[in-house]
């Protein structure tokens, strides 16, 4: 057994590996949960791995060291007193206040800096961290992290053009951890199964919406899937408009070609009940699902006021309402759900500035995941394949004259990258001269889109 493997055995024993049922930063679900904090606390250790890390980039130049936040910053400022390269510190978030610098440290453009990183998944978070660092005029061509999950996270990094190399990769550590008799015949089980070939290759793809369908136990989840299957449409229109007759006839003209009709309902100037019971009649004749986008992100008790009652009597009509997680899981608990409405939660917004972090979405996806009522989610990243992945923040120009800090993707990248199952369109179709046309044309790229997203 070499120098490394030993190494590893010795952090093994920290406790790094975790056997459960987590949701992993990049969305994945996963049973298995590496985590290589506990390092931080043990110096001799700490130094250990710097010098194995050392070693793999010895014949790398760079000036700068820098560790993605917060698991690699140890260990990335270990290198750096062992190596003597300064070391740079990136914020998770800024802090919004003072500098609000997302860099923190001693450094110049164009330097080159060295990125560490502790566990590689599916490469996003990582690929993240480069924009920031990049955007402050470093250059990044070289990423070192200590282990490498399998899981299309170093394919995904190379394609974008950087070089990385990783101490350790999960197959062969998980090979010496059963042959050294570190794991009980439980967890080799589990292990096994989850990095089965077959299941490396389903946590990879993208889940067909029949597919999804057999996971989705919610009456109108499969209802959507279905209106989504039988009218070849995973478009939904943001009607945010202020004028009752407008939406009617916006719904009215699009009506064929669309799975959903999203509404402000108290942006209505005229909001009438005799326009809800026309617009229902409209989304019965035509097949589509009425979204009323509120985002109750109240205590339980008033969602279920702010649901129940008031005028717009929300209960009485919608098809599927939207629904923040800030005030935890009795936001949805306490809503007296009928049967027959469907809910989406909000994991992560499109806005520019958003202050939701991983650690947050990781907690919404948890209490998504669990409750049968949530259908859903919005984010703007992949998430657990149980939940359908709603997205807004859609044009096909990602400059957009009037984005009103909203944040734009293509349709391609919502359902190639993120794999995520329905679009959201607002502006890019209300707005233009010829809705129905445009409209058509979201509708057939987005299809497209997913079709292609299933061969990948
Ligand atoms: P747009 O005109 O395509 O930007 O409209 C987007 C709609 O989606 C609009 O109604 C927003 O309120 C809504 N939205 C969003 O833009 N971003 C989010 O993260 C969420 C909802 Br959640």
């Amino acid at each position: 057994m070499g120098k490394k493997e030993r190494f590893f055995l010795k952090i093994y024993n920290l406790g790094i590996i975790k056997f459960g049922n987590f949701t992993l930063k990049s969305g994945i679900s996963s049973s298995i949960y590496i985590d290589f904090r506990p390092i931080a606390s043990r110096p001799d250790l700490l130094i250990k791995l710097s010098e194995l890390l050392l070693q793999e980039v010895l014949y790398y130049k760079f000036e700068l060291i820098c560790g993605v936040p917060y698991a690699a910053v140890p260990i990335a400022t270990t290198l750096s007193i062992r190596s003597k390269i300064p070391l740079i510190i990136k914020r998770k978030e800024n802090k919004g206040y003072g500098t609000e610098r997302m860099i923190e440290g001693i450094y110049k453009k164009g330097q080159n800096c060295l990125l560490v990183e502790d566990v590689i998944t599916s490469g996003d978070s990582l690929l993240k961290t480069i924009v920031d660092i990049e955007k402050e005029g470093l250059i990044i061509k070289n990423i070192i992290s200590i282990l490498d999950r399998e899981q299309g996270g170093i394919e995904n990094i190379k394609k974008m053009g950087y070089k990385i190399k990783t101490l350790f990769r999960i197959g062969e550590i998980l090979k010496i951890l059963e042959e050294k008799h570190f794991l009980k015949k439980q967890e080799i089980h589990i292990i096994r199964l989850y990095f089965s070939k077959k299941n490396r290759k389903t946590l990879q793809k993208r889940i067909s919406y029949e597919e999804k369908r057999k996971k989705i136990f919610h009456p109108i989840g499969k209802r959507l899937i279905d209106i989504t299957l039988k009218k070849k449409t995973n478009l939904i229109v943001s009607a945010d408009l202020v004028n009752s007759k407008k939406i009617l006839s916006l719904a009215n003209l699009l009506g064929d070609i669309i799975c959903g009709l999203k509404l402000h309902v108290d942006i209505i100037n005229d909001f009438s009940h005799s326009f809800i019971s026309s617009l229902k009649n409209i989304s019965i004749k035509k097949n589509f699902l009425l979204f009323e986008d509120r985002k109750f992100c109240d205590v339980g008790y008033t969602n279920y006021l702010q649901f129940h009652y008031g005028i717009h009597k929300i209960s009485s009509w919608a098809d599927i309402i939207t629904v923040h997680l800030i005030s935890g899981n009795s936001s949805i608990q306490n809503l007296n759900l009928p049967e027959n409405i469907g809910l989406i939660t909000i994991s992560e917004m499109s806005s520019i500035g958003k202050l939701f972090d991983d650690n947050y979405i990781r907690k919404a996806l948890n209490i998504s995941i669990k409750n049968p009522k949530v259908i859903g989610t919005v984010a703007q990243r992949r998430v657990d394949n149980r939940l359908l992945l709603f997205t807004p923040g859609i044009n096909f120009s990602k400059i957009n004259k009037n984005n009103f800090n909203n944040t734009y993707i293509h349709p391609n990248t919502a359902f190639e990258k993120n794999k995520s199952d329905f679009i959201i369109v607002g502006k890019g179709i209300y707005n233009s001269h010829n809705q129905k046309k445009i409209a058509e044309k979201y509708r057939k790229v987005a299809w497209t889109a997913y079709e292609n997203s299933i061969k990948i």
